[in-house]
């Protein structure tokens, strides 16, 4: 079946006891045994859940991987892929990566003996040359929140695959409807879920898919045992959003592609990061591996004040942490998504003071622009 059709029909079955063409939210902490040691598939809504089930069941199918695993956010998502490594392990992440997983990582993590190498994995060989005998894991984030770096998945899958290393690739800002990572060599892939899949800013949740029994069978231990599991409502709600998909990816890169023109265009911007422009560095690894180039736009107005100036004068894009819902969202990385990473870290990786994110949401475009238009106008 197509993309659509997938998102609109796998998992979501209607209820065989009604025939209800929406599964209902099952609310409920517990199940009924028929007799002792007898079932119907579920006995704890910590460990078993059908909203749950049915949810990871569409986005295992939708990233193409054998098994999911749904997650109270991303971060939760995130924190399960990377309890795989054991002591002494080492792992290599994209150095542009969200601020949320450096924090974990570096304030966390390294507590129980993990040891992580932050690389520009756009770069296959500073990857390679990041390499350890110790190497066990490779993260990449691309497009990178929120420099909008590219990392050729192909090309690191053959640097993994060589030293026996598992490659996890965050889909988040592009989604599976425009880049799978699994097919070009991942053997897991996460998602903040808050974000295109939901698509709606009404609920958190983060997934993780899987290629391998054994990798899934260690994620699901991780979920059923520390009950990190995404609760019902949740389910339902991201569920609903994964139904319109593929319309709503199609009108964020149209919205897209137009606000990031206009951007280049404009005399107050001094840059702009996106992947679909022929400026960006890494356009061509962008046109060969992805299908569509999203709606996540970072652009320079070289100052903080000239950042404030413009942040604080739109008046239909709204200042928000977040992205990737029906609107259309601003944010200032260096004081916001990325205030948790060190000063000098944000420098090398280029989350300048001027810098500004934009997830460009699908109202009409003319509006998005002229909205923008004015607040630049006010520098
Ligand atoms: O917020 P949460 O659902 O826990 O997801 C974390 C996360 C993981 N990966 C990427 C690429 C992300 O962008 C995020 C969350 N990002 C934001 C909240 C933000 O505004 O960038």
């Amino acid at each position: 079946m197509g993309f659509a059709t997938d998102a609109i029909h796998v998992g979501q079955e209607p209820d065989p006891a009604t025939g209800a063409i929406v599964a209902p939210i099952y609310q409920t902490s517990t199940y009924v045994q028929e007799e002792l040691g007898k079932n119907k598939g579920y006995d704890y809504a910590r460990t078993a859940h059908p909203n749950r089930r049915a949810l990871e069941r569409t986005v295992a199918k939708l990233e193409g991987g054998s098994a999911a695993f749904v997650f109270t956010s991303g971060m939760a998502a995130i924190d399960s892929v990377f309890r795989l490594l054991r002591p002494g392990d080492h792992a290599i992440i994209s150095e542009a990566v969200y601020g949320g997983v450096i924090r974990l990582t570096t304030q966390f993590l390294v507590q129980w003996g993990l040891e992580f190498s932050f690389v520009d994995t756009s770069s296959p060989e500073s990857v390679e040359r990041a390499i350890k005998p110790t190497t066990k894991m490779i993260y990449i984030e691309t497009p990178t929140n929120p420099t909008m770096r590219v990392t050729d998945i192909a090309a690191i899958a053959r640097i993994a695959s060589a030293r026996n290393a598992t490659l996890v690739v965050d889909n988040t800002f592009l989604s599976p409807y425009f880049q799978s990572p699994i097919a070009l060599g991942a053997h897991i892939v996460v998602h903040s879920m808050t974000k295109y899949l939901n698509g709606h800013s009404d609920a958190v949740g983060g997934s993780v898919i899987l290629t391998r029994p054994a990798d899934a069978e260690k994620i699901y231990f991780l979920q059923r045992s520390t009950g990190a599991g995404l609760a019902p409502m949740d389910c339902f709600l991201v569920s609903r959003g994964i139904k319109t998909l593929a319309v709503r990816m199609k009108q964020h890169d149209a919205n897209g592609r137009a606000v990031a023109r206009f951007l280049e265009d404009h005399p107050r911007v001094k840059s702009v990061l996106y992947p679909g422009l022929p400026s960006h560095p890494q356009h061509d690894v962008a046109v060969r591996q992805q299908r569509g180039f999203g709606a996540m736009i970072s652009f320079d107005v070289v100052t903080m004040e000239n950042a404030r100036t413009v942040l604080n004068h739109l008046k239909i894009c709204s200042l928000a942490e977040s992205l990737g819902g029906v609107e259309t969202l601003i944010s200032h990385p260096a004081t916001m998504t990325h205030a948790s990473v060190p000063a000098e870290v944000r420098q090398r990786i280029g989350i300048t003071d001027g810098l500004i994110r934009i997830s460009v949401g699908i109202e009409d475009v003319e509006d998005l622009i002229n909205d923008l238009d004015q607040a630049l106008r006010k520098i």
